[in-house]
């Protein structure tokens, strides 16, 4: 890692002021009921940049009548379709304007690189309004030949209020990948903010109704799982739950959906996912892209590349060169250009990598670099590589979702596919090979909702994105993230003249 600790010690003064932290009710900015706020931190220092509402089921309730109101008196579901469109477009417009603005807030409240948020990130978010608002004239129900002398229909309506969950390691990504499949199929929205990022949210919401969306369409509460998300999970007038975040939360989601009215559930959740190097890899390509699916976004991926298996003909050279690459990355302010890597989110995330570390060591992995925290102030990690993995250690079991590569060696294809397809998880996976027929067989054999083949992390607006087993159930973006927002009406005529 290249930069020296302390380096990290003045933190760079935020191109940007905080305009927006209250709950949004009803298109309006409001406290908690209660009157509670809670602190927001600058991950670089752990210092607070503002304290906002601390939701909870009152306001919920609040947010959930507001949704409801705009859901069943309109205009919002009742709009043309091609009002609903020019909306979103001019949010997206506005949203591509005031991109660095945007960007630098997130990088403020999340310690994500803001190069990544201004040049990835917001324009990602931009690109998928866009892609939804092109669905809004596009959803068609179906003529059906039906048995009798009958005129058969289906009509594709809004499910009616969602609520929608969403993590702290990719705010806005994670708030388009929800609202704009919602908004696009004419639902209204309770949206509920990780509590260590509930600032963008706000920023974009505003925007939102600045290009034109009616009030009470969109709502947005900060406040904590247990009390706010548990709240909106177990709402009766809440028709649809979307989370995302831990396997762990995503069980309690589901029951508290299923114990109060049924609601439908999308989870999109934790991963394990395998990053396979076959023999015939070009291995310095190899060990870029391994270490780029691993260590993006400081580790916080739900896809992270997070277990290496690599070729044993090409192993050895691979490790040191995997060494040597997490021994350069440039870890630093996200603030300041050419870093690739800023601070975890918070201290809770950051002890929890630091304890997965020990962890390895302790259980005979080899610590190859890295392993401790940087500097002394907020909650950066230093790249840590560790080879000589084995499949039943914590570290190649677990998600530790920080900068932490295991490393594990393979001789077999057909070992390494059961070995990838040994998990609870089955997100994503990664192949890296030129041999068509090994590329064909992995993409078939391994068990995961994504399957990227000489390519990583690749998350165009177009593609289905969800997981296998405990990783998920639903897929989000695409053509398929729509059927999550949909209810389908079988209407049934009965013909006066069956002849025709
Ligand atoms: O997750 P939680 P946390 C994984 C990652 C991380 C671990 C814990 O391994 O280390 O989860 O992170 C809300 N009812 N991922 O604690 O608890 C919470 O307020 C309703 C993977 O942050 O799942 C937040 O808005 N909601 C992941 C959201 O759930 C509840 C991204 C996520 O928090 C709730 C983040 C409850 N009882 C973490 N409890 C991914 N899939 O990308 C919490 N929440």
């Amino acid at each position: 890692y290249t930069t020296a600790a302390a380096a990290l010690e003045e933190p760079i003064k935020p191109p940007v002021n905080v305009k927006y932290d209250k709950l949004l009710i009803n298109g309006q900015f409001v406290d908690a009921a209660s009157g509670k706020t809670f602190p927001t931190l600058d991950p670089r220092t752990g210092e607070v940049i503002t304290h906002v509402p601390e939701g909870d089921a009152e306001d919920i309730n609040r947010a959930v009548s507001a949704a409801r109101k705009a859901f069943d008196e309109g205009p919002w579901p009742k709009m043309t379709a091609y009002e609903r469109q020019r909306i979103l477009l001019r949010f997206a417009d506005l949203v591509e304007k005031h991109n660095d603005e945007i960007a630098a807030l997130e990088t403020w409240d999340s310690g994500k690189l803001f190069e990544q948020c201004a040049k990835i990130e917001v324009p990602m978010f931009v690109r998928l309004f866009r892609y939804y608002a092109g669905w809004t004239d596009k959803i068609h129900g179906m003529t059906i030949p039906g048995d009798g002398p009958h005129h058969v229909q289906t009509l594709h309506e809004p499910i009616g209020v969602c609520g929608q969950i969403i993590p702290w390691n990719f705010p806005l990504v994670m708030f388009a990948w929800k609202v704009g499949p919602a908004l696009a199929c004419g639902n209204t929205i309770v949206l509920k903010t990780a509590e260590q990022t509930p600032l963008s949210a706000l920023l974009v919401s505003k925007l939102l109704h600045e290009a034109g969306l009616p009030d009470g369409v969109l709502n947005i509460v900060s406040g904590f799982g247990p009390t706010a998300g548990a709240a909106l999970c177990s709402h009766m007038d809440v028709d649809k739950i979307a989370f995302t975040g831990s396997t762990e939360t995503g069980k309690i989601v589901l029951e508290l959906s299923a114990k109060s009215n049924l609601k439908p559930v999308t989870l999109e959740l934790g991963g394990k996912s395998p990053f396979i190097v076959c023999e015939d890899a070009d291995v310095d390509k190899a060990v870029e892209l391994a270490h780029f699916a691993l260590f993006f976004n400081q580790g916080q991926c739900c896809c992270a590349g997070s277990r290496t298996y690599v070729h044993e003909k090409v192993y050895d050279e691979f490790l040191e060169k995997a060494k040597a690459r997490a021994l350069q990355r440039a870890v630093g302010d996200p603030f300041k250009s050419g870093m690739e890597q800023g601070p975890q989110i918070d201290s809770e995330q950051f002890e929890k990598i630091l304890k997965y570390i020990r962890s390895g060591t302790e259980s005979g992995a080899t610590l190859e670099t890295g392993g401790d925290r940087l500097g002394t102030k907020g909650y950066y990690v230093q790249p840590t590589v560790f080879s000589n993995v084995k499949d039943d250690m914590l570290i190649a079991k677990d998600e530790i979702f920080g900068p932490v590569q295991t490393i594990l060696k393979f001789n077999e294809l057909n070992d390494v596919i059961k070995r990838a397809n040994n998990t609870r998880y089955g997100l994503a996976a990664g192949v890296f090979t030129s041999n068509l027929d090994t590329a064909n067989t992995l993409t078939r054999a391994l068990r995961a909702g994504t399957v990227w083949i000489n390519c990583f992390d690749t998350f165009d607006a177009t593609i289905p994105f969800g997981g296998y087993k405990m990783s998920g159930i639903g897929r989000e973006k695409g053509e398929y993230s729509l059927k999550n927002y949909l209810q389908v009406k079988a209407v049934v005529t009965a013909l006066k003249n069956p002849a025709w």
